[in-house]
């Protein structure tokens, strides 16, 4: 018997509608309300100056760490503008601008960043789950909430995000077979910005993409131009629309780029070439949205200004509000609460040291 090429039934596409200049391939456009072309850029403005912003609070100490967004606008809300209320959004810890899409307010960043687990709760009217930093967990967590939602014959679907470095988890393989297998609504979208920390793409994988990963497991990938918003919607609506109808999950690879450090307490300086950084800013998904928007009459240069404005001091009124609630907010001696359930003798003594302490007034050593 001679040996025989297998014919396997999924192909890989790599799809760009808006290229870097911001000039559109006419033909590929999808067809987006100006409504809806309007309230994306305006989510992607907030994303970009509220990142700049929680940057800036963290240096002057106003904030704990963060893991800044900068470049991954379009790969979220290209994605995430396509589920309903009641879908469900399983991010990790890099979607700020895909969880204020969903509802998240601005107050809840600034105070859960500053250690206040009162920001981490999802208020109960959103199918969303929260941040989640154990890398790739959140994906069994997703395929789960897609099992239930077809167990309850329900036509929710369910949307989650992780980066490259996710890819090499077990928790990634298990979620896309046990996805795949029981064809479960969901659609992984992962964030390929080029780096894990300071593990580059190509010490993740061996493959040529992220996308053909999902040969393997029997479902539909795509890699897309994920600095390119109209790229990621017009995957993602197909992906969403097929999960809809019970054609189960589908692998979106959006091609992007952290721009910005790891979080707050990395310096890339010492893993990555500024020559690399330079190339991807050229890249910004913001500024050529942006020129599409003006070329195509959907935004004027006056708007445009407005609503640099209008976006600086709503982002300026969450920070005063923030800072207000968290005056009010929090005990310190509820560090001592979660952990155990009956303190060890050694923490004990400590929670009646600071407990003294705050009722004396004296500072607390740090
Ligand atoms: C299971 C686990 N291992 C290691 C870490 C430490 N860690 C936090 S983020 C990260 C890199 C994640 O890279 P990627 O999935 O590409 O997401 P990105 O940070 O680029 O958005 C690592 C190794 C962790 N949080 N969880
Ligand atoms: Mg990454």
């Amino acid at each position: 018997m001679p040996r025989t090429p297998i014919a396997l039934s999924e192909r890989i596409e790599y799809l760009a509608i808006l290229n870097e200049k911001g000039q559109l391939d006419a033909e590929l456009e999808p067809d987006i309300s100006g409504e809806m072309l309007l309230r994306l850029y305006r989510a992607m403005l907030v994303g970009r100056r509220f990142d700049e912003r929680l940057l800036d609070l963290q240096r002057q100490g106003r904030i704990g760490t963060f893991p800044p967004i900068k470049g991954q606008e379009a790969a979220q809300l290209g994605a995430v503008a396509h589920l309903r209320p009641g879908d469900w959004m399983v991010p990790s810890f890099r979607e700020t601008a895909a969880e204020l899409w969903r509802g998240r307010t601005l107050e809840s960043v600034i105070i859960c960043n500053n250690g206040f687990s009162e920001g981490a709760v999802i208020s109960p009217d959103h199918n969303d789950l929260p941040v989640s930093v154990p890398v790739g967990s959140q994906i069994l967590h997703a395929v789960g909430l897609g099992w239930a939602a077809r167990y309850r014959k329900k036509d929710d679907i369910v949307m989650t995000f992780f980066g490259d470095g996710a890819t090499s988890e077990g928790d990634f393989h298990e979620g896309m077979n046990f996805g795949a297998v029981f064809q479960v609504p969901v659609v992984f979208v992962c964030q390929n910005n080029q780096w894990a920390i300071s593990t580059p793409v190509a010490r993740q994988t061996r493959s040529a993409t992220i996308a053909q990963k999902a040969i393997a497991y029997g479902i539909p990938g795509i890699q897309v131009d994920g600095n390119d918003i109209l790229a990621v919607w017009a995957a993602a609506k197909e992906a969403t629309d097929r999960a809809r109808a019970g054609g189960g999950p589908t692998l979106i690879e959006c091609l992007t780029y952290r721009v910005m450090m790891h979080t707050t307490a990395d310096d890339p300086k010492r893993y990555r070439t500024e020559a690399e950084v330079e190339t991807w800013r050229g890249r910004d998904p913001l500024t050529r949205f942006q020129k599409y928007l003006l070329d195509k009459g959907v935004l004027s240069g006056h708007d445009q200004l407005e609503l640099d404005t209008e976006v600086l001091q709503e982002i300026q009124r969450a920070v005063d509000n923030a800072e207000k609630q968290m005056q009010i907010m929090g005990n310190p001696l509820d560090m001592f609460n979660h952990v155990y359930a009956e303190l060890p003798p050694y923490l004990a003594g400590q929670r009646e040291e600071l407990a003294r302490e705050l009722a004396t007034g004296k500072e607390v050593p740090s």
